[in-house]
């Protein structure tokens, strides 16, 4: 369905937009629940659900130039998969088997599948999205490198890049697109993860190694906030190294507002560029529960938006990562969506 379903809203032609939404829906690396590859299909759908005005802005997205150049080319895939938590459905009768009668409300539970079901119908064009371009498969590095064209091409018009993804590891040709553009660029990743593998399942440019790739080869003018997994070794390295990052407790206990001022420290939020990255599981699953790799005790929705209203007045690149659709009826996708509009408003308020 590339260029058929489009941002709400997204009216501009693109030479006069400031600001080019596009998907990238691969995610061959995902290693936990894949399905992030429906994602920008699903957010655009999503997005038809809100009025266009922004109260807190003052201001109203119809009147904001920003256009949606479509999913990149990325022809892959692995497909399919992501319906099977909603198949996996039977193995609930063993406790039932005991008392007879039990026999009926294990039918009844029975019933309860059919929600997904339902859910299952607005699934299905997303599952046409997932089919579309089958032409073998597509490694991480081409679907990088299909980014990294479409990324090149708005920052050099002078507009700003918002990608739909996909998975994480979709991040690192936006972040070094950015750089090549700004040289003093800060990056803020919002994720629940550490990501500094060196590799993954063999993979150096899995998404389990996205903040690993942009520290090493591209800057290490590099933030995160959110974080509450990763490895020993990931931990060490994070200390050794001196990178900075604010875990969801330290969030939870001081709170956003004193994350965002101490970011001020690190970071030139007033006048240097950076390049902001939202990976949806930082967010406590309770928010965003359709996710690649969910991770409880995450940050709040308004934590999140708080981010996201400092922040995108600084920005030059923003991208929404790791939504899978399947796994919840829509939820989080409406709230990747709105992500995507306060972005928008913010950084064009602050014009
Ligand atoms: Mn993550």
């Amino acid at each position: 369905m590339g260029g058929e379903l489009f941002f709400a809203d997204a009216d501009s032609n693109y030479p006069d937009a400031d600001f080019v939404i596009f998907g990238a829906p691969f995610d061959g690396t995902s290693s936990f629940r894949k399905g992030s590859r429906l994602a920008p299909d699903a957010i655009r759908e999503a997005s038809y659900n809100f009025e266009t005005y922004n109260p807190y802005f003052d201001i109203d997205l119809a009147d904001i130039p920003f256009h949606d150049a479509g999913n990149v080319d990325i022809p892959f895939h692995d497909a399919g998969d992501v319906d099977i938590p909603f198949h996996d459905a039977g193995d609930r009768d063993i406790p039932f088997y005991d008392a007879g009668d039990g026999y009926i409300p294990f039918h009844d539970a029975g019933n309860a599948d059919i929600p997904f079901h339902d859910a299952g119908d607005g699934y299905i064009p997303l599952h046409d999205a997932g089919d579309r371009g089958i032409s073998g498969n597509c490694t991480v590095e081409q679907a990088q490198a299909a980014v990294d064209e479409m990324v090149t091409r708005i920052l050099s018009d002078g507009k700003i890049p918002i990608m739909l993804g996909g998975e994480h590891s979709l991040t690192v040709p936006c972040v070094r697109g950015s750089k090549n553009h700004f040289n003093d660029l800060g990056v803020v990743v919002l994720d629940a993860h550490f990501d500094l593998r060196q590799e993954y399942e063999g993979e150096v440019n899995s998404h389990a190694c996205v903040s690993r790739r942009i520290i090493e080869d591209i800057t290490d003018n590099y933030i995160s906030i959110g974080i509450r997994s990763g490895t020993r070794d990931e931990y060490s390295l994070a200390r050794s190294r001196g990178i900075t990052y604010y875990s969801a407790d330290l969030v939870e206990e001081k709170g956003i507002t004193h994350v965002l001022a101490e970011l001020s420290r690190h970071l030139d939020l007033d006048t240097g560029h950076l390049y902001l990255s939202l990976d949806m599981d930082v967010l406590d699953p309770a928010y965003a529960p359709a996710l690649g790799t969910p991770e409880p005790f995450g940050l709040t929705d308004r934590q999140v938006l708080s981010v996201i209203r400092r922040l995108a007045p600084r920005s030059v690149g923003f991208d929404l990562v790791e939504i899978a659709p399947g796994f919840d009826s829509g939820n989080t996708a409406l709230l990747g969506a709105k992500y995507v509009c306060e972005f928008i408003a913010s950084a064009q308020a602050s014009r």
